[in-house]
């Protein structure tokens, strides 16, 4: 059986991400796909509600101790990720450890502390970036209402994004329409689907790969 795939979407603030991935796995779904959305940080788990206090700014906490805590959030879901992607089923992800290092990097931490935690966790298969400049993000709905929605910092966090990028994510321009997005996102999605069956790339059912999320 072929294991699931794990498709990444990140980006900037408000770039449609959440409304993304819940349309991506409507539609595969609507294939006949078996497939699951994670979204991180997950504010569910006893570390997810602490994160959710400091960015609703109930609770002050050192940056690194933040940091520490969005990536431990991540790590805390790895077996059953795992577990599942090995399972054949599809897990569509809303923000992850890049997200982790573009936050706290542009906030003034070292790029390399930043990273460090990360290294290990499962490498996405898909990774698409949703990119928007900062004055289009500031227009949309919510935008302000949690700690780090300020101008500076999200164009901080945009430029540690654009040097994170490897050469094989996706970039998606989030000023088109939600539907054109949308079906970018799947058409591209399928098509690295339907190509890693043919190279037989997925085949394995302990295939999950590993290997450093970075490439430095
Ligand atoms: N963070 C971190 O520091 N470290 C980490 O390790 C992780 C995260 C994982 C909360 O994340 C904060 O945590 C976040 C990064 C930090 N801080 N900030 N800023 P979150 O994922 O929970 O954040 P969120 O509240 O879901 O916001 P978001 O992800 O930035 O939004 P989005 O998911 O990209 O957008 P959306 O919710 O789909 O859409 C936003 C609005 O725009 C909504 O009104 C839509 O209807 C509208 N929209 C969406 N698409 C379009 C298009 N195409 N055109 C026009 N309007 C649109
Ligand atoms: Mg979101």
């Amino acid at each position: 059986m072929a294991r699931g795939r794990f498709i990444l979407l990140e980006g900037c603030d408000r770039a449609g991400k959440s409304t993304q991935c819940t349309m991506l796995v409507d539609a595969l779904k609507a294939k006949d796909l078996s497939v699951e959305l994670y979204k991180f940080p997950d504010r569910t788990t006893t570390i997810g509600q602490m994160i959710h206090a400091y960015l609703t700014n109930s609770k002050e906490l050192d940056d690194r101790a933040i940091h520490l805590l969005f990536s431990a959030n991540r790590w805390e879901a790895m077996q059953e990720m795992k577990r599942k992607l090995s399972a054949g089923i599809h897990l569509v992800v809303d923000r992850y450890a890049y997200s982790g290092v573009a936050f706290s990097t542009a906030k003034g931490l070292d790029l390399t502390w930043c990273k460090n935690p990360d290294r290990g966790l499962i490498r996405p298969d898909i990774t698409f970036f949703l990119d928007l400049p900062t004055s289009e993000a500031e227009r949309r709905g919510g935008f302000g209402d949690e700690r780090y929605e300020k101008r500076e910092l999200q164009e901080n966090v945009r430029e540690v994004f654009l040097k994170l990028k490897d050469k094989e994510w996706t970039v998606i321009d989030a000023k088109k329409s939600i539907l054109a997005m949308h079906f970018e996102i799947l058409r591209e999605t399928e098509l690295k689907i339907r190509d890693g069956e043919k190279d037989g790339r997925f085949a394995e059912e302990d295939d999950v790969v590993l290997e450093d999320l970075f490439l430095d």
